[in-house]
């Protein structure tokens, strides 16, 4: 698989047929399968770059009743770990940092199902899928292999990148296996699917949605202000937000918050990429009818 291409990423291994980059050591991947699982943990659950750190924010307010005050004190990855991921010059070891954060506690995975904690499903704790249109991903993806040096300062062409994404050698592997085994677990009632396009579509009324599902009733003025704490333009410039401070992140070259639109993908997908893109996903996709949204249309 790794013949094909030309570019390694830093300290790149194999894990049970999944590509990781060195920031998410076997040992680490080991420890969260057995990873102790509460029932009032909210997990997130997303392929990279699918608006994670946008719903961790959200999550984190939900679960703390609207605590903006709180927010603010400190960095979304330190409130709300990032599990498979261990980072000793930040001092971002997300399995210590879950193992010390107050429950309820709000945590992210980019893992498949066969590789994310087993008592997720044995403790029954909340899971929140957060799938985005996959054009988008790879193109925000894109960006942030050229923008980070975990990612190895990716310099190679867009073209390149296209074919590693679509054939999943990419740090995390697969989006392809990742959202179909994620979406076999829609009709566990523990497990909600979320669309980032929906995120953009109405804020406000998801916040509301995601509040019925973690089972807290928040005033409606508590919803709004948290929609407007996470808009777009409000998390990029928030320094406990918008990744600034992160040693590996070339913001010059692009902020971990880039454009936060739908559709950007547009302006990178040549006609012919787009069609041997939609060939490649029917295929990859088939039996499975996600209703992934391209575009907004307002
Ligand atoms: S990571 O590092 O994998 O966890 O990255 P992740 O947070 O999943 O994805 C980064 C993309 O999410 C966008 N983003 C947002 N969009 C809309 N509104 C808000 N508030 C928001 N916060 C983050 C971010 O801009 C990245 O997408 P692109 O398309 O690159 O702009």
């Amino acid at each position: 698989m790794s013949g094909q291409f030309s570019h390694v990423l830093p300290g790149e291994h194999i894990y049970e047929g999944v590509l990781f980059f060195g920031w998410t050591p076997a040992d680490t991947l080991n420890a969260v399968k057995d990873f102790q699982i509460f029932a009032d943990d909210a997990m997130l659950i997303t392929y990279p770059k699918a608006g994670t750190t946008w719903l961790q924010e959200v999550v984190w307010l939900i679960m703390n009743d609207g605590d903006i005050a709180g927010a603010k004190q400190k960095q979304v990855y330190f409130r709300s770990p990032f599990i498979e991921f261990k980072d000793e010059i930040l001092n971002e070891i997300g399995l210590d940092l879950a193992a010390q954060t107050p429950r309820p506690r709000v945590m992210k995975t980019h893992l498949p199902v066969r590789l994310a904690p087993t008592q997720l499903w044995t403790e029954k704790a909340k899971m929140l899928v957060l799938f985005r249109n996959p054009k988008d991903v790879c193109v925000s993806y894109y960006h942030f292999y050229k923008s980070s040096s975990s990612f190895g300062n990716y310099k190679g062409s867009w073209e390149e990148f296209l074919e590693m994404f679509k054939s999943g050698h990419v740090d995390h592997g697969s989006w392809f296996d990742f959202t179909k085994s994620w979406w076999d677990k829609s009709d566990n009632p523990n497990l909600k699917i979320i669309f980032y396009e929906d995120m953009k579509r109405d804020l406000e009324e998801s916040v509301r949605d995601i509040s019925k599902f973690l089972n807290k009733s928040l005033a409606p003025e508590t919803i709004k202000q948290i929609a407007e704490h996470c808009s777009f333009d409000s998390m990029k410039t928030n320094p406990m937000t918008n990744h600034l401070d992160v040693y590996s992140i070339n913001a010059k070259v692009s902020p971990l918050l880039r454009k936060g639109t739908v559709g950007d993908w547009k302006t990178h997908f040549t006609v012919m990429q787009n069609d041997a893109f939609d060939e490649f996903y029917k295929e990859a996709m088939k039996a499975y009818d996600i209703p992934f949204q391209y575009e907004l249309d307002f």
